[in-house]
């Protein structure tokens, strides 16, 4: 990928991209984790994105895929990517080493009635109770960006794991 979008990225960059995408943490990424990068999360951007017909050109040659300004975008999309998750381990670092934060803790603070997951209303009241009211919209994208699974609750283990530095 790095060769053929001539793209400047770390390894450590690249753990950061593969950590992301393995939903299931496997180990590989599978097609549908790929995918899953590339959809955007509104439905009705995901709903124009799927429609869309697939690119089944006879070109053999990888580098040649999609045209340039298609490519100047995805590699946009990529340095996006990789600084924004890299921005976020920061503020996990700082969360666990400056405020000495046990997540622990926070996961019971949220999940008030002992259920041993947390749902996104627990997570919208909890946010209430400390005077915090994000939109709608980001509420459910971090609760997405936590629910690795994608069954609509937080289990103990993907808040802890969304939440710590890797
Ligand atoms: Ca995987
Ligand atoms: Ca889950």
């Amino acid at each position: 990928m790095v060769h053929n979008l001539q793209l400047t990225i770390t390894k450590d960059e690249v753990f950061i991209i593969f950590y992301k995408l393995d939903k299931d943490g496997d180990g590989v990424l599978s097609y549908s984790e790929v995918c899953d990068c590339f959809v955007p999360r509104e439905n009705e951007y995901a709903v124009l994105i799927n429609s869309r017909g697939g690119f089944y050109g006879a070109e053999s040659d990888p580098t040649k895929f999609f045209e340039g300004s298609t490519r100047e975008l995805l590699k946009k999309f990529l340095r996006g990517f990789v600084e924004c998750e890299v921005s976020i381990e920061l503020v996990r670092q700082r969360i666990v080493n400056k405020t000495n934060l046990k997540i622990d803790t926070c996961f019971n603070q949220v999940d008030k009635q002992d259920k041993g997951y947390i749902t996104l209303d627990d997570l919208r009241t909890f946010l209430k109770a400390t005077n915090m009211y994000p939109s709608e919209k980001c509420l459910r994208l971090f609760f997405q960006r936590l629910d690795k699974n994608e069954d609509n609750v937080l289990s103990y283990d993907e808040f802890i794991t969304g939440l710590s530095p890797m």
